[in-house]
């Protein structure tokens, strides 16, 4: 059987996995697509010769008798209206991060999720899939390093468009870190204070930039993560893991090394959509095939969609205080379990 699936918003994400469900993975085809800007939507089904319907929006593509599965690609606040539409239709949904740009609305999709009595929703927390990030908890889990005491990060773009505010090193960058750490260490965290460093000449008035997260687990874990959204360099992310007994640190992505005029170098990423290619073609695969195999998806959840929001607003929160500000996790539900 093939998954039938039906893209919402067809923007640089909504593509890049069109077109990696169309050309490199299996048993999954796009059957419809919309977009708010319907040229866009009508352009990626002639580049990629799709066999799709053009919908005009959200709820006519959910609605189509021969969509099985809805991803959702659009932007962040257009999310939770169309999780909640695919939920109440009983269909699958892969939605990009974040789940909602609230975690009320999170929330209201846990709900409904729980009250239609089957997981239907994964969420596009990429960075689980990872070859990188798998090997560092597989390091920790088996003890390698002793016990976690700290953590050091970095989230680094070469840079952001103006329409990115001082919040969204938060909800649009700092949520792959919030989501990906706690699963690594197995904990959850209990507090967050942020600092802003010397400000870079090349963000906009408007934009803290850089910014540091000093975040607390509760068994103590220390985490820094820091957010630099105008660094120039390049796509950078860091992770370094110390424990009692020595410390893991997440490898480079693959490159040649070249001598050349007296230097020894290797490339550095530019593109989000390069660094993690594999583990978003791991991710989307893994949503087909455990929907096909076991009648639900396998990957993280609406309930790790809600505590990343819950996080983040206290994230937010703190960087509007300058205070210490706890993170309040409620307990898991068992239908999560
Ligand atoms: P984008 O702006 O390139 O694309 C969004 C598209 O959605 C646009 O074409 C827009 O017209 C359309 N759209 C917006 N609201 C819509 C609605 N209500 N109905 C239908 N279409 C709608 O944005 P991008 O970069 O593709 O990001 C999309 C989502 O993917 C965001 O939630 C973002 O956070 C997430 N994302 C995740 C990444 C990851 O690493 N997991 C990387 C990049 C983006
Ligand atoms: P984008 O702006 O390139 O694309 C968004 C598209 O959605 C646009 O084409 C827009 O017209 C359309 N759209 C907006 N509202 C819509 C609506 N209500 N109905 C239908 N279409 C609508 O953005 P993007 O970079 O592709 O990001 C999209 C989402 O993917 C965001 O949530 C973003 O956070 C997430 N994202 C995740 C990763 C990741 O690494 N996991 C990377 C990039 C983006
Ligand atoms: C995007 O929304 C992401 O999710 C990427 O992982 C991030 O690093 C990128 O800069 C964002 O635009």
């Amino acid at each position: 059987m093939t998954l039938k699936m039906g893209v919402i918003g067809t923007g640089a994400i909504g593509r890049e996995h069109i077109k990696r469900i169309t050309k490199k993975l299996s048993g999954g085809t796009i059957v419809a697509v919309t977009d708010v800007n319907q040229d866009a939507a009508k352009k990626v089904v002639e580049e990629f010769s799709l066999d799709a319907i053009v919908y005009p929006d959200d709820k006519a593509l959910i609605a189509a008798e021969n969509v099985d599965a809805v991803l959702v690609t659009s932007w962040g606040p257009a999310h939770e209206q169309s999780v909640l539409a695919a939920i109440e239709a009983g269909k699958y949904v892969f939605c990009e991060k974040p789940l909602a740009t609230t975690a009320a609305g999170c929330m209201r999709i846990v709900e409904a999720e729980m009250k239609y009595g089957k997981k239907l929703v994964q969420v596009g927390f990429m960075r689980r899939y990872d070859s990188g990030y798998k090997q560092l908890k597989e390091a920790i889990d088996s003890h390698l390093i002793g016990e976690p005491l700290m953590i050091h990060c970095a989230h680094r773009n070469p840079e952001v468009g103006d329409k990115y505010t001082t919040d969204m090193a938060v909800t649009d960058t700092l949520i792959h870190e919030i989501d990906v750490l706690h699963w690594l260490v197995n904990d959850d965290y209990k507090s967050v204070q942020v600092v802003y460093p010397k400000k870079t000449k090349h963000a906009l008035a408007h934009l803290q930039d850089p910014q540091v997260f000093m975040i607390e687990t509760n068994s103590g874990i220390s985490i820094t993560a820091e957010v630099f959204v105008n660094c120039k360099y390049g796509y950078d992310i860091q992770c370094e893991v110390i424990g009692e007994e020595g410390i893991v640190k997440l490898p480079e992505p693959l490159s040649i090394v070249t001598r050349k005029e007296a230097k020894l170098g290797v490339n550095i990423l530019m593109d989000w959509k390069d660094r993690f290619i594999d583990a978003y073609d791991v991710e989307l695969q893994d949503f087909i095939d455990s929907i096909k195999e076991t009648g639900k998806p396998n990957g993280p959840t609406s309930w790790d969609g809600y505590i990343a929001a819950v996080t983040a607003d206290a994230c937010v929160k703190a960087q509007q205080t300058g205070e210490k500000e706890r993170i309040s996790i409620p307990e898991k539900p068992e239908f999560y379990e």
